[in-house]
């Protein structure tokens, strides 16, 4: 997808310029969430049609996280459709307008956020059981993302609920909920079964040799969830 050419200048305006995109996540679609912590490999994503992208890097300081996040923030805006999700730094998230912040059960709580962000600004909480999915959904998160699915080097310390666990998380509540953890060309219609509706993927896109042929290939599952020709 070719980028609109926007000024530069354009996330510098005023709160106006924030997005209205709320609310992005819904029951209704299926769409790739995809991860990125560089500038090129933000922009490889985006050129090859992802619509959502999270900024996680655990490791930066926060100045240097903010002047990625701010460049993220000005990429993503040139494409229209897609939206840049901040994990863990609600502070960073706020600078830089993003649409949305990602927070952990570790990290702050739900409400504070929702108290400290702009309505338009998505909240998305991680959970691996159905009492963390209520309580998420009853604080207001925008979205839930359930895993670990499957066992993942990508975080080698994080809990397995597999298909029956996610399975529990999307019946119990309304919210869309992000299936993340070792998804792969392979198991992606099983979680997509399992009542996912976005799907956060990350070693399976960032590492691939064709990034856009990877994304395409997970688009095209989606597309024909049953399986099947062409
Ligand atoms: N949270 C639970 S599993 C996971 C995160 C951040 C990593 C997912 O990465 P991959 O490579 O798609 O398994
Ligand atoms: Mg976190």
């Amino acid at each position: 997808m070719k980028p609109v050419s926007r000024p530069a200048f354009a996330f510098m305006q005023s709160d106006q310029q924030m997005n209205n995109r709320t609310p992005f996540f819904q029951t209704t679609r299926r769409e790739v969430y995809c991860f990125a912590d560089t500038l090129p490999l933000c922009d490889a994503l985006l050129s090859a049609g992802a619509k959502v992208i999270q900024l996680r890097h655990k490791k930066l300081d926060d100045a240097a996280f903010l002047r990625l996040a701010a460049e993220m923030a000005d990429r993503v805006r040139r494409y229209p459709g897609a939206v840049l999700i901040v994990n863990d730094r609600v502070s960073a998230a706020l600078a830089v307008r993003a649409d949305g912040i990602h927070i952990g059960q570790e990290d702050a709580d739900c409400r504070d956020v929702l108290r400290r962000v702009p309505p338009t600004m998505m909240v998305g909480v991680s959970v691996d059981t159905v009492d963390q999915a209520l309580a998420a959904e009853a604080a207001g998160a925008h979205y839930l993302g359930a895993g670990a699915v499957f066992a993942t080097p990508t975080k080698k310390d994080a809990r397995v609920i597999g298909l029956d666990g996610l399975r529990a998380i999307t019946a119990a509540v309304k919210v869309p909920v992000v299936a993340i953890g070792g998804i792969s060309l392979d198991n992606i219609r099983e979680v997509a079964a399992a009542g996912a509706r976005y799907f956060a993927i990350i070693s399976q896109i960032n590492q691939a040799a064709d990034l856009a042929g990877r994304l395409a290939a997970f688009n095209d599952r989606l597309e024909r969830p049953e399986g099947g020709a062409r």
